[in-house]
């Protein structure tokens, strides 16, 4: 079945190749996300002033969205008439829907109007890319014959802004409902309220218009620059009711629903700035003008749950989504555990401790919303101190949260930060616009599996789907937006929407590089990293060898090997490199004329550990498991500010112990590494390693203390001298790299187990 679907699909590529040379006006048909079955004919449809379209009442939104699609889009006008028809099957599962386009006509299937809308999006692709910006002139439209049979693999499929960090306006977030409805997405999650501003008008209370609304200034750089600097510059705003009236009706319209987020108890600064009785000091304080995890959190008194309930009546009276998020993330216990108030509330309820009060909190909001018929959603942490009964969690932290929600009968939303993050850097280029960390590749993103492996395919049910998060602390402007969210966003669509045994990376890259046209006919500002070299050290009976990948079909890499710059004229890479020695590869990406994507340079550093043998006594997270343990001793370091790349290796909250193994006994000069030092996400060098040094009869143990800093504030090395090497033949040498522990308060990530990342471990 797969098989056939494949093959039609690569026949569908094919022929409307073909067919393009034949015919100026078709457009090969690639869709993205990848529907569930294409059958493909051998005939046309064209679409002209004589074609005429009907439509079922219920079918009637996608209908007219499919005629103004073309009307504006084009010199044509439908008439009414049978050439394409929107019909009712009941048959259908309500997303689903079948597309039929023969030599006669257009037949659009579907039981709900909601189906009807992705088969006109399924449509839509494989009509000429001008349509979409009024530059089809035409006055035919040739569409492809075909039977598209299609279905969402999970119901909830979203994507989240962040407009607390930084603003945009609603022409945009129009803009980012139009893509989404272009991917079969069905929810934008809208974080309105955080440290940094408010930007949802409540009429009961003008000071979150007047105050939270606006911070004084704004962080310059990155939070892990020292010394902080500021901008001088007031910034901020908020959305209107009307407005936001507007942009719920116009998602409605496009059958996507917008779940607000109005964040409790933490997030909360810039509530609590405008109306300091929210918190527990009562004290006077600004809204956040830099980014982390603040200490004032809402205080759980009267004035708190009453202010949150009228704050919710307003929400909701513009929301009619099921789902209220309730935020729920990141709520230091400082205030309250030094509140008298707090600490009476925990008595009088009989609540273990202050997560227990938290929980408190939650189901307390839970239950108001409930009893308004709506449901809460939140951030894994709602389930610190006992899940609120009916809540729905959003994991974000890993996975293990969604295991524990799924396994006690809860729905869960996956949105964890190792392949969910639209926030993080995508590409190890160094010319990147600076980010918040991590490391977020396209691939990544793409070989998502929404169902976490422990779940039995009973508990899977509760696994609703997936979300991307683009949280905006970086990310100050529109088309910077744009290039965080696309092509990451097209990737996560096929990872909702499509059948997980017919996805196929390549397959997606060359829908994806003809995607790019509409795109840009969209104006939207995606990043192209499609031209990239992706480079790997491999071994082969004891030898080393480089292998360099384009995901492209039918380009050119050229390549040097004396550190000169590749041109079109370097050598042409055929196979892989024999590596013998220190070297620097570069290389690029060409077609006949020019060079397409950057430069790619890696420097091996043929050290003394590579071809040794490597074990650790714990496995690498499977989020960041790179190129496994052999990584850390194969000639090359992980990047300088991207910890997610295969040559770092990430550890959560274990202590590890690495062994290395030389082939012979090895005199040795000095042994380095590098931990990663990311304290915004949660990534803490260990304080202090131990090496253990094994001759042949002995052993010596080396204690090392980390500097504090490098150069990098990234980054923090380690190194052991000859003089405590000694001067001896070395069998094996042993790192004991103990984690750093429980993240303590006032440190971003307190209570949370902090992360470990080390890189290539370097032995001359
Ligand atoms: C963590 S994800 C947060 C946000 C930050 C984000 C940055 C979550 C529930 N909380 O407040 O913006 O990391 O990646």
């Amino acid at each position: 079945m797969h098989i056939k679907k494949l093959i039609a699909l690569f026949i569908l590529s094919l022929s409307l190749v073909n067919c393009k040379e034949e015919s100026a006006q078709v457009i090969q048909p690639q869709i993205i996300p990848l529907p569930d079955a294409v059958e493909l004919m051998d005939s046309f449809f064209s679409i002209d002033e004589s074609t005429g379209i009907t439509y079922d009442d219920n079918l009637k939104v996608s209908a007219l969205f499919l005629k103004d699609f073309i009307e504006n889009g084009s010199p044509i006008h439908l008439k009414e008439g049978n050439d394409i028809q929107f019909k009712l099957d009941e048959s259908l599962k309500p997303e689903a829907y079948i597309l039929m386009v023969s030599k006669e006509g257009i037949t659009i299937k579907a039981s709900t109007d909601q189906g009807a809308f992705y088969a006109v999006q399924t449509l839509r692709q494989l009509m000429p890319v001008g349509l979409e910006n009024d530059t089809f002139s035409e006055n035919e439209i040739a569409i492809q014959a075909l039977i598209v049979k299609d279905e969402p693999q999970f119901s909830y499929r979203g994507m989240h802004l962040d407009v607390a960090r930084h603003m945009f306006s609603i022409d945009f977030i129009k803009k980012y409902i139009d893509a989404l409805a272009l991917l079969k997405m069905n929810t934008f999650h809208w974080h309105l309220t955080d440290d940094q501003g408010w930007r949802i008008e409540i009429k009961k209370y003008p000071k979150l218009q007047e105050v939270s609304a606006y911070r004084d200034e704004t962080l310059v750089g990155h939070y892990s620059d020292q010394p902080h600097q500021f901008d001088g510059n007031r910034y901020g705003g908020y959305y209107t009711q009307e407005e936001v009236k507007d942009v719920v009706q116009y998602a409605k319209a496009r059958f996507v629903t917008v779940i607000p987020e109005i964040e409790m108890p933490g997030h909360a600064q810039a509530a609590i700035a405008a109306y300091p009785e929210l918190g527990c000091t009562d004290e006077p304080i600004e809204v956040a003008k830099k980014w982390g995890v603040f200490e004032e959190i809402y205080c759980p008194n009267q004035k708190t749950f009453a202010f949150l309930e009228d704050v919710l009546d307003e929400v909701l009276e513009l929301f009619p989504s099921k789902y209220i998020h309730i935020g729920g993330d990141e709520a230091p216990k400082t205030r309250w555990k030094n509140c008298v108030h707090c600490q009476g509330l925990i008595k009088k309820e009989g609540l273990k401790d202050e997560h227990h009060l938290q929980s408190y909190f939650i189901t307390k909001m839970e239950a108001y919303l409930n009893s308004k018929g709506r449901q809460i959603i939140g951030w894994d942490e709602i389930l610190e101190g006992g899940l609120a009964p009916n809540a729905t969690v959003m994991s974000w932290r890993g996975t293990s949260g969604a295991v524990e929600a799924a396994k006690s009968g809860h729905n869960v939303v996956m949105t964890p930060t190792s392949h969910c993050y639209f926030d993080y850097y995508q590409s190890e280029n160094e010319d990147e616009p600076l980010a918040i960390g991590g490391f977020l590749p396209l691939e990544k993103v793409y070989g998502f599996n929404p169902i976490p492996e422990e779940l039995t395919t009973e508990e899977s049910k509760y696994v609703l789907g997936a979300q991307g998060n683009i949280w905006t602390e970086y990310i100050p402007n529109e088309k910077h937006l744009e290039y965080m969210a696309f092509p990451r966003m097209l990737a996560l669509s096929e990872v909702v929407w499509s059948q997980p045994e017919q996805k196929n990376y390549k397959n997606f890259v060359s829908r994806l590089e003809n995607f790019h046209q509409r795109l840009d006919a969209l104006d939207i500002n995606y990043a192209n990293h499609l031209y990239e070299i992706e480079g790997d050290l491999i071994s082969d009976e004891g030898k080393s060898y480089y292998e360099l990948k384009t995901l492209t079909e039918g380009k050119n890499i050229n390549y040097s090997l004396d550190g000169s710059e590749p041109t079109i004229n370097s050598k042409v890479y055929e196979s892989k490199i024999p590596i013998t020695e220190s070297t620097t590869i570069k290389a690029a990406v060409f077609n006949e004329e020019k060079q397409l994507g950057k430069t790619f340079t890696q420097h091996i550093n043929y050290h003394k550990a590579v071809g040794a043998k490597i074990t650790i006594n714990k496995q690498p997270h499977k989020a960041y498991s790179g190129s496994g343990a052999e990584g850390l001793i194969n000639g090359i370091s992980g990047s300088d500010s991207r910890y997610g790349d295969k040559e770092w290796l990430g550890f959560w909250g274990e202590d590890i112990e690495i062994t290395i193994d030389f082939k012979e006994p090895t005199k040795i000069n000095s042994i380095e590494t590098r931990f990663y030092d990311g304290n915004g996400q949660w990534i803490y060098t260990p304080e202090h390693i131990a090496i253990r040094i094994i001759f042949d009869n002995d052993e010596v143990i080396a204690n090392k203390f980390l500097p504090e800093s490098s150069g990098n504030p990234n980054l923090k090395k380690v190194f052991w001298e000859q003089s405590i090497l000694s001067n001896r033949p070395i069998k094996r040498v042993k790192l004991l790299v103990p984690n750093y522990g429980i993240i303590p308060e006032g440190k971003q990530g307190a209570g949370n187990k902090a992360w470990t990342f080390i890189d290539e471990i370097i032995v001359n």
